[in-house]
């Protein structure tokens, strides 16, 4: 018990604490730990993916329109997106009727009224039905093409009346 109070005596005496603060700081500086904060290191990460952009979308679907105003076909609702990014789209049926959101292929006019039958030659994208009273999330990649492409309702006759456009920016 003797020994270990003249140990600690012996480490706490002024020259010590003094030599030990000295040592440290030479220590400290030789590492460049004071250097740190003004030349940060970066190192670049090889194949690091590219940053890509994520764009959220969420469409009300109604009897017989997407968003809150019935007149799509002459007022068609706009969504903006990215060329090529990443979409992930939000869909809520406060409809009593099933409903779509289909990109329709650029250069495309569908039949008026559509008629459901052709969906193949004409639908580049569909979210797929979404029934009533239902919620969807599907995620899909915007056209590389930038343009302004037609969205419609593929359920037989609903196209005019249900439409918008996706414009790819
Ligand atoms: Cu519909």
């Amino acid at each position: 018990m003797g020994q270990l109070f003249k140990l600690a005596r012996h480490w706490a005496r002024p020259s010590w604490v003094g030599l030990w603060g000295v040592v440290m700081a030479v220590g400290l500086a030789a590492c460049g730990w004071w250097g740190m904060a003004e030349t940060p290191v970066v190192t670049p990460t090889p194949n690091a993916p590219p940053t890509r952009s994520v764009t959220l979308l969420n469409v009300i679907f109604q009897d017989t329109y997407y968003g809150d105003q019935d007149d799509n076909a002459i007022n068609p609702p706009v969504w903006a997106v990215p060329a090529g990014g990443a979409v992930i789209l939000n869909v809520e049926n406060q409809g009593q009727l099933e409903h779509n959101w289909a990109i329709v292929k650029p250069g495309i006019a569908p039949p008026i009224p559509y008629d459901g039958g052709q969906d193949d030659e004409i639908i580049l994208y569909g979210a797929g039905m979404v029934y009533s009273n239902n919620r969807t999330t599907v995620t899909f990649n915007a056209p590389t093409e930038p343009g302004e492409y037609l969205v419609i309702c593929t359920v037989e006759n609903h196209y005019p009346l249900m439409q918008g456009r996706l414009s790819v920016e």
